[in-house]
């Protein structure tokens, strides 16, 4: 490793500090800054200064700021001494920073006047910004959020990821289908800092000798194979109204510049000298686009190791910088794993602590297990890691070795307390008996953790009853626990939603709630307030407006900002059924068909919104997609319908998308197959922002419940204690479909939608192939919860007023309860309180 860590002797430090760049602080400030940067970084002038250009000027001023705060933060940490997290995830879905940097500096304002002296609207360059879409869905959210409340709360804390080339793809519709483009984002990103400086070489294959030390102890050593580059760029993150500003390192692959490849070169062989640099630098090219679903894919264990090891050995390098004693590590480093993704880690760390530094196993293993946390995400089968014993062998011929050895030690202290228990050692062990072996992550996280959660109490109940049940019985019940997933009000309140949050600050005492969202519940008090009711319902009707506006720009269908906005917006899968709602959408054009032209006017116009990606390899899903892009093209242009039904595919969907939409909705749609949905968190983005849900009883959806109260929430459907009996039913006894259900299915043959092919699969998964995800079971409640909806909506004022009832009752699901929590029950760390 390189890393530069020269440090200015004393008596030369007064300059340096003399000469302290402090960044701006009002409007002047702010335009000499952004003049500066056109002039000098950029070398544009007023003469060439398009939006892009004002983009970039004023990120680098903004980004100028950050990067005081942030030094000062790292230094203060690191003088301190104290405990630090990190979190380590696959994915950080963060969305745009230059907007959200102005709020947490608090100097939006201030850049508004400035930009607008030079001659641009704020809005038009916050929209230049590239998304960084390094996720797939609510587990790079959460992790974004995590990031964002850390900061805020003054938590000593760094995230850790890939840097990847490419993030999400971008999705376009084409002819009704997904279609998916690269989505390059880095041409120009402000926001990161490379540290060239900063790399780790990181090894795979090879071979491991064993040797005897001086003691008669066996040694491991690791040898041979490849040398792949880790790269370190840094992101500056801001915590709101702080000064605090933690770090995102994220880790860049790159041929290693050892020997090798000169001698490669110099001979000649120059092919295979790029080859090796491309494949190197293949490891972080591409975010996997899957959610909910491991492939197991030879790569992907590549970028989990490279990332793994390249962020232990940072954590691992900055405390040994302090001269503690090893056993202390725990006290100093708290590991949380971002789903089983990370799990290598805890091998890793082991392998550091015996074949590196010498420990004693069980020693090692203690530091371990305290150091590490691994949080759950998700109970379907196909989500849980898995990779063959073969692949790990050849890729880490070391690490496997260590995961027998951990497995064994782990087996025996299981025999201790259940003797001649052979079906207990053979469902809980870490390698799976299978053809081929295989080694469960999800286990080997867990016992190499000191605490488990799952992300909402469904969720961590279900968990340890279930797919954790034997390790529940082995560790006990505290060794597992709850924390309910929360988000960000920054940027999902005050960001995404201004004139809303202004109310709000206007009845609850200034903007306080940002930091305590508890306070919301003060809103109450202005229930019966007729100008407050009125000024809500104004907003809302004004982000409706804002996004009618935007589906006419890019779909060119006209909808009615009156409508009542009925919103999906998610991932595509099977397990959330959008498949659901797509039927109950036919079954109303079905009855609107068939009313006389006289009872349709009575009708309550509707908009149906639809958004998300589906996994490249997941056709059922893209055909769902297909199934509602052709609905659409059907209902939007049926004379006899008009306004009373529109049906909207919004494409790629995102995160700076999502601040646009989630404002905009009256009703949003959460009808996972109750037991499916860990959490899910854009439920609390919805309400949070005046909307209410219909919703299935499952993951957070059920607290929300408990929170704002069941009759500001419209739940429908199985419960999850049931589903395992109607599973059954289905494959073991007559499944039979409800008239309405069927006549949406025989629409859907009878060529309506187009070539009814396309959809055969769709209807047969519900029909003839055991409904899996009780699509038939809960139909008829959707449609009559639906029907509650509509009457409900009618009378405006008293849906305004649960509107409001629900906002005020929010304030448990802002992470910054939620990384409490966490800082309290699972990583024992203190903010590091700023003076
Ligand atoms: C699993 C494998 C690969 C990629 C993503 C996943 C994944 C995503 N597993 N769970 N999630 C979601 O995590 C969110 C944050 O906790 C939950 O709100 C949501 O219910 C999960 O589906």
């Amino acid at each position: 490793v390189k890393s530069v860590e020269a440090s200015i002797p004393e008596p030369q430090r007064e300059a340096w500090k003399k000469h302290q760049v402090e960044g701006f602080t009002d409007k002047d400030g702010f335009e000499k800054e952004v003049v500066r940067h056109v002039e000098t970084t950029l070398a544009r002038s007023l003469f060439n200064c398009d939006e892009g250009a004002a983009y970039s000027a004023t990120s680098l001023a903004f980004r100028d700021r950050l990067i005081t705060e942030w030094n000062r933060t790292q230094q203060r940490q690191t003088t301190a001494d104290t405990k630090r997290v990190y979190y380590l995830s696959l994915e950080f879905l963060m969305g745009r920073a230059l907007d959200n940097a102005m709020l947490n500096v608090g100097l939006k304002d201030v850049a508004r006047g400035g930009i607008d002296d030079l001659g641009f609207r704020i809005e038009d360059i916050i929209e230049q910004e590239h998304d960084a879409a390094l996720g797939n869905g609510g587990l790079g959210r959460l992790a974004a959020c995590f990031l964002d409340s850390l900061a805020s709360l003054n938590y000593p804390a760094w995230g850790y990821g890939l840097r990847y080339r490419y993030g999400i793809f971008k999705q376009e519709i084409i002819n009704g289908y997904q279609v998916e483009v690269p989505d390059y984002w880095l041409d120009f990103n402000p926001w990161e800092f490379p540290r060239h400086d900063v790399t780790v070489d990181i090894q795979f294959y090879g071979n491991v000798r064993k040797s005897q030390d001086e003691n008669g102890k066996t040694v491991a050593h690791w040898e041979g194979g490849e040398i792949v580059t880790a790269v370190a760029y840094d992101m500056p993150i801001p915590g709101y109204a702080t000064p605090s500003t933690n770090n995102l390192r994220l880790w860049s692959s790159k041929a290693s510049s050892g020997e090798f490849d000169f001698q490669k070169f110099n001979n000649g062989d120059y092919e295979s000298s790029v080859a090796d640099q491309q494949r190197a630098e293949t490891i972080s090219a591409v975010l996997y686009p899957n959610d909910n679903l491991d492939r197991g894919k030879e790569l992907r264990l590549k970028q989990q190791y490279f990332w793994v090891a390249a962020s232990l050995y940072d954590i691992v390098r900055r405390f040994k910088k302090s001269k503690r004693a090893w056993r202390e590590f725990p006290d100093q480093v708290a590991i949380q794993l971002n789903d089983t993704h990370p799990t290598l880690a805890v091998v890793e760390l082991q392998r550091i602590l015996v074949d590196i530094e010498g420990l004693e196993w069980d020693e090692a293993w203690n530091i371990v297990t305290s150091t590490f946390g691994y949080t759950n995400h998700t109970v379907l089968p196909e989500a849980l890691e898995k990779w063959p014993v073969g692949l790990m062998q050849h890729l880490l011929p070391r690490h496997l070795q260590i995961i027998y050895d951990i497995n064994l030690f782990f087996l025996q202290t299981v025999e201790k307390k259940f003797p001649n228990d052979r079906e207990m050692l053979t469902s809980v062990s870490i390698i799976e008996e299978s053809q081929p072996k295989m080694v469960r992550m999800a286990y080997l996280a867990i016992v190499g953790s000191h605490k488990v959660n799952g992300v909402a109490e469904l969720h961590s109940d279900l968990i340890q009853t279930t797919i954790f049940k034997d390790f529940v019985k082995i560790f006990g019940a505290d060794k597992f626990t709850n924390v309910t997933n929360g988000i960000t009000p920054r940027r999902w309140l005050h960001q995404a939603n201004p004139r809303l949050s202004e109310l709000i600050a206007s009845k609850t005492g200034g903007h306080e709630f940002l930091k305590d969202l508890t306070q919301l519940n003060k809103l109450e008090l202005s229930i019966d307030d007729d100008a407050f009711r009125k000024e809500w319902a104004e907003i809302k009707y004004a982000n409706k407006v804002r996004l009618t506006k935007y589906i006419k720009k890019t779909l060119d269908v006209t909808v009615n900002p009156a409508a009542l906005f009925d919103v999906q917006v998610k991932r595509i899968h099977e397990y959330k059924r959008q498949q659901l709602n797509i039927f109950g959408v036919i079954h109303r054009y079905l009855a609107l068909k068939a009313m006389s032209p006289e009872e349709r006017k009575k009708q309550l116009p509707r908009v149906s919104i639809f958004g998300g990606k589906a996994a490249p390899g997941y056709w059922m899903a893209k055909q769902i997609i297909h199934l509602i892009n052709n609905v659409g093209a059907v209902v939007n242009k049926d004379p006899d319908i008009g306004d009373l039904l529109k049906v909207i595919y919004l494409e790629d969907y995102n995160v700076s998308k999502a601040e646009m939409i989630v404002p905009a909705s009256d009703l949003s749609e959460h009808i996972s197959t109750a037991g499916t949905e860990a959490s899910g968190t854009s439920n609390m983005k919805f309400v949070l922002n005046g909307g209410l849900i219909i919703g299935t009883c499952d993951g957070a959806n059920i607290e929300i419940t408990r929170e704002i109260g069941q009759e500001n929430i419209f739940l429908f459907g199985t419960l999850s204690e049931d589903v395992e009996d109607l599973r059954h039913a289905h494959t073991y006894g007559s499944h039979t479909v409800d008239s309405d259900l069927n006549k949406v299915f025989d629409t859907i043959q009878s060529g309506t939608f187009g070539e009814p092919n396309d959809f055969g699969a769709m209807v047969a998964a519900v029909r003839d192939h055991g409904d899996f995800y009780l699509v038939s079971d809960d139909f008829q409640s959707y449609i009559d919860t639906q029907k509650m909806v509509d009457t409900e909506y009618r009378n405006q004022d008293e849906w305004v007023r649960k509107c409001i009832r629900s906002v005020a009752r929010m304030g448990f699901f802002s992470s910054d309860r939620c990384i409490n929590e966490y800082a309290e029950g699972i990583w024992n760390v203190e903010p590091l309180v700023v003076k």
